[in-house]
């Protein structure tokens, strides 16, 4: 049942009192996360009175409350969506029988794993953004940022609940793990390659809200499917929070869009003098983290995916959507490099299901490219922002040591090393973009790079004091 204990020292619907041991564990855990956070959290502004959402239930009809708070005392809870009575394994070979409420013995490893590099994601997040608050664009965008930086952090302890709460000692292990790896960091980084990729100026914020957290709704949506039941609720009711991330990807994007369409349009032919970020330029922030975020999905063919699918881990994103749910005996068509050469394959289902999300999660990113060019569209500019070819600045998979232009086209290592500033940011681009960067903190003001928003936050107006500096 969804019982709320906010007030818990440990918020959580999952009736913590009841369970001494967990309880105790968790609660030795969490000075251990309130250090990571002032650590590696948000550098400055931890005093400060900062108007967040905080999950108070798990009703879609009204889970969130917001107030100013303080982030240290966020209320970071362990929220799962409601039970569901009778809930069956829908998919691969398990397919039928009763969900799992323990884990599962025979896939004890490959369970822990998944949430382990889900988890991982979260606090790496957290760390890449954590200077950004410096140069706020207006308050409305730091009150953004640290909403998604305290969810994140909620995130991961979502992830820290069921490693604490069903995998006994090696689960606390791995939760003290998960404090002490850190984004960027040689020796001890972060699990996935875009979580140690540095997070450094607002446009790349935005492109990573939009693609990289979009990995994190189409991953959560195939968990959401497990045949574990409780990873299944959790990561149905981290779904609810991950759209808000998305949203600020997607309009922070379309808002710069929107400002150098702006800034076009005034006549100014040089749109960097005129302190904005030129097309071209948002093109290749777009090539860059959409590729990196590509890489999230593992590779085309993987027999990690196809165990993962078999054993009712991990399923396709809304499986009951689909005829068919024990995917043998099909076979799917996926890019490949053969012999020096892309190509199309025939390759068994089980195994191209990484492909398979990913095709679900282009297609979403391609809706929001469209709408930024519907922007373009209704000023009159003649651009069309590109998601780049799928072969395009790949290090996972098929096409990870070889090279493509964005429309496909192999490159030779040479072509490649004269031409990659075309493509993704060089470090000039990287030092404009940066150049762009200064905190605009007056209510109601406004970076001059980018667009306000076209409306505020839970119906505040944009000029409302999102975040209290004195
Ligand atoms: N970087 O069979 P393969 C989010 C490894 S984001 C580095 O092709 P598999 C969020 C792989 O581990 C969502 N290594 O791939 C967003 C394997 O290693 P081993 C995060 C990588 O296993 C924004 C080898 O390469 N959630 O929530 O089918 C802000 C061959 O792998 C990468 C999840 O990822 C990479 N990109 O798929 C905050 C869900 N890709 O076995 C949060 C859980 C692959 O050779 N994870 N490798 O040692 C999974 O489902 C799978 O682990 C993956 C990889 C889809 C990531
Ligand atoms: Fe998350
Ligand atoms: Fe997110």
């Amino acid at each position: 049942m969804s019982n709320m204990n906010l007030y818990d020292t440990i918020p959580n619907n999952v009736n913590l009192s009841d369970d001494k041991k967990l309880k105790r564990a968790l609660e030795k855990w969490l000075p251990d996360f309130q250090s990571w956070w002032m650590d590696m959290g948000p550098e400055g502004f931890q005093a400060n009175d900062v108007y967040l959402r905080t999950a108070i239930d798990v009703d879609p009809k009204g889970w969130a409350h917001f107030d100013h708070v303080k982030m240290p005392d966020y209320r970071w809870g362990i929220f799962l969506a409601a039970q569901e009575k009778d809930r069956k394994i829908g998919f691969g070979d398990h397919m039928g029988k009763p969900v799992w409420q323990e884990v599962p013995g025979e896939y004890r490893g490959m369970l822990r794993r998944l949430i382990v590099t889900q988890a991982d994601t979260e606090p790496a997040s957290v760390e890449q953004q954590r200077l950004l608050g410096q140069t706020c664009p207006s308050l409305y965008d730091l009150r953004n940022l640290f909403q998604v930086n305290v969810e994140e952090g909620r995130h991961l302890w979502a992830m820290v609940y069921l490693l604490h709460g069903y995998f006994g000692r090696d689960g606390r292990e791995e939760a003290e793990a998960l404090l002490a790896r850190r984004s960027g960091n040689p020796d001890k980084p972060r699990i996935l390659g875009a979580f140690n990729e540095p997070i450094e100026d607002w446009l790349s914020f935005f492109m990573f809200t939009m693609f990289t957290d979009r990995d994190g709704k189409y991953q959560l949506l195939a968990l959401a499917e497990s045949g574990f039941d409780p990873l299944s609720r959790t990561t149905r009711f981290m779904l609810t929070e991950e759209a808000h991330h998305m949203f600020v990807g997607e309009t922070g994007v379309g808002r710069v869009v929107e400002r150098t369409a702006q800034l076009m349009k005034e006549g100014n032919d040089d749109v960097r003098k005129a302190g904005g970020v030129d097309l071209p330029l948002i093109q290749k922030y777009l090539n860059l983290w959409f590729t990196l975020s590509l890489d999230l999905f593992g590779g085309e063919v993987s027999s990690n995916a196809a165990d993962f699918f078999a054993s009712g881990l991990k399923g396709r994103q809304k499986e009951d959507r689909l005829d068919e749910h024990t995917a043998l005996d099909q076979y799917y068509n996926l890019n490949v490099f053969r012999d020096g050469k892309r190509t199309m394959e025939e390759v068994p289902l089980r195994n191209a299901l990484n492909e398979v999300l990913r095709d679900s999660y282009v297609d979403d990113c391609q809706r929001g490219v469209d709408r930024w060019n519907k922007t373009l569209e209704e000023h009159g500019i003649n651009f069309e922002l590109k998601l780049p070819h799928r072969s395009f600045h790949r290090h996972i998979g098929e096409f990870a040591n070889v090279h493509f232009d964005p429309e496909g086209n192999f490159l030779s290592d040479e072509e490649w090393d004269k031409r990659k500033d075309e493509f993704l940011p060089s470090e000039e681009d990287k030092v404009f973009v940066k150049s762009l960067m200064h905190a605009v903190r007056e209510p109601g003001k406004i970076a001059n790079w980018i667009a306000p928003p076209k409306r505020g936050i839970n119906g505040q107006p944009f000029e409302f004091e999102y975040v209290r500096l004195s």
